[in-house]
């Protein structure tokens, strides 16, 4: 689906404020990531001196969150149950010749079911400030057991200073680089059901890369990969950037 194609990614080129019509009661406190994030899970790399950039350091590890069982067995289920239709019309994209990602296919869907809107509406009240704007849709991106996403920021232009994915499927390993000093870096191991959050300097700063499954490994041990899907929300991007 080339409309798609890279649209998401390179240029998050999606609308605006996400699940504007949902009207479902939202039970989660904005502070509730701190109790939801397991610190464990994400884990600086050790070309990364304990001496260097202690600041950058302390500000990444509060700005790469990652919260494991965020859904349950029963909440992946359903929401792949709405987007499995739409996904299965596509063809998995490989080999274009610059692309960031590959092996995968993507869409976007601001139309759920009750209860994914009522997930997506905790990942609204969790992830996000409580006056954030999102973009209208979630982008949803299928990625095939051999799919990777190489090293990217999302564009300013297309997405603001949040962004929140459920892991489906599959757990993967999402390592972040400093986009000038590469070895400043660090891993995210997350889990199936689990939500991330990337904000502040670990979406602007650092560049963000989903491993295909000959690199993915935590702490010292191969991590497999199947297939995975990502339900992907974002902020709108700040007024002065907006196309
Ligand atoms: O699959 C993911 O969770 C990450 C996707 C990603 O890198 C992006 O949408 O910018």
């Amino acid at each position: 689906m080339r409309i798609l194609t890279f649209s998401v990614l390179r240029n998050c080129k999606l609308k605006s404020a996400l699940f504007k019509n949902l009207s479902v009661e939202v039970s989660y406190a904005k502070s509730e990531i701190d109790k939801l994030a397991d610190p464990n899970l994400v884990e600086i790399l050790p070309s990364w001196k304990e001496d260097e950039e202690v600041e950058l350091r302390s500000a990444v590890l509060k700005q790469m969150r990652v919260l494991p069982n965020f859904i349950t067995e029963e909440e992946e289920a359903s929401l792949l149950g709405e987007v499995e239709p739409q996904l299965k019309r596509m063809r998995y994209e490989f080999d274009h010749w610059d692309n960031a990602i590959e092996g995968y296919r993507e869409t976007e869907r601001s139309q759920w079911n009750a209860q994914n809107s009522a997930v997506l509406a905790r990942v609204r009240a969790v992830a996000f400030p409580a006056q954030a704007q999102l973009l209208p849709h979630a982008h949803v991106l299928d990625l095939a057991p051999a799919g990777h996403i190489r090293p990217h920021v999302d564009a300013v232009r297309f997405c603001g200073d949040t962004i929140a994915g459920l892991c489906l499927l599959s757990r993967a390993v999402m390592r972040l680089a400093h986009a000038e000093r590469a070895h400043l870096a660090l891993d995210a191991l997350l889990p199936r059901r689990c939500l991330y959050v990337m904000t502040g300097a670990a979406r602007y700063q650092f560049s963000h890369a989903l491993l295909g499954g000959a690199h993915s490994a935590w702490r010292g041990e191969r991590v497999a990969r199947s297939r995975r899907v990502a339900v992907i929300a974002r902020q709108r991007p700040a007024p002065e950037h907006r196309p």
